[in-house]
């Protein structure tokens, strides 16, 4: 479970060159932060968020991983 500050929080640690959205490269170089997000959003690995969720550059945005885990009602 996570607040939505808590969620922008781990959002803005993993977006390293802050340009608003979080690339599999990345996911990669925070592994542990990754893995909280994936449990976040219920599916079994960051690599599938962004498969599934994210945009076709490979990366997602801050409201797009937001809906994800209302979805997944992990959003308090
Ligand atoms: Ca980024």
């Amino acid at each position: 479970m996570a607040t939505e500050q808590e969620l922008q929080s781990l959002f803005n640690t993993l977006d390293i060159d802050q340009d608003g959205k979080i690339s599999i490269n990345e996911l990669f170089l925070s592994p542990g932060l990754s893995a909280i997000i994936s449990a976040e959003t219920g599916v079994s690995s960051p690599q599938e968020l962004l498969a599934m969720h994210g945009d076709k550059d490979g990366s997602i945005s801050f409201e797009e991983l937001k809906e994800v885990v209302k979805k997944a009602s992990n959003l308090t």
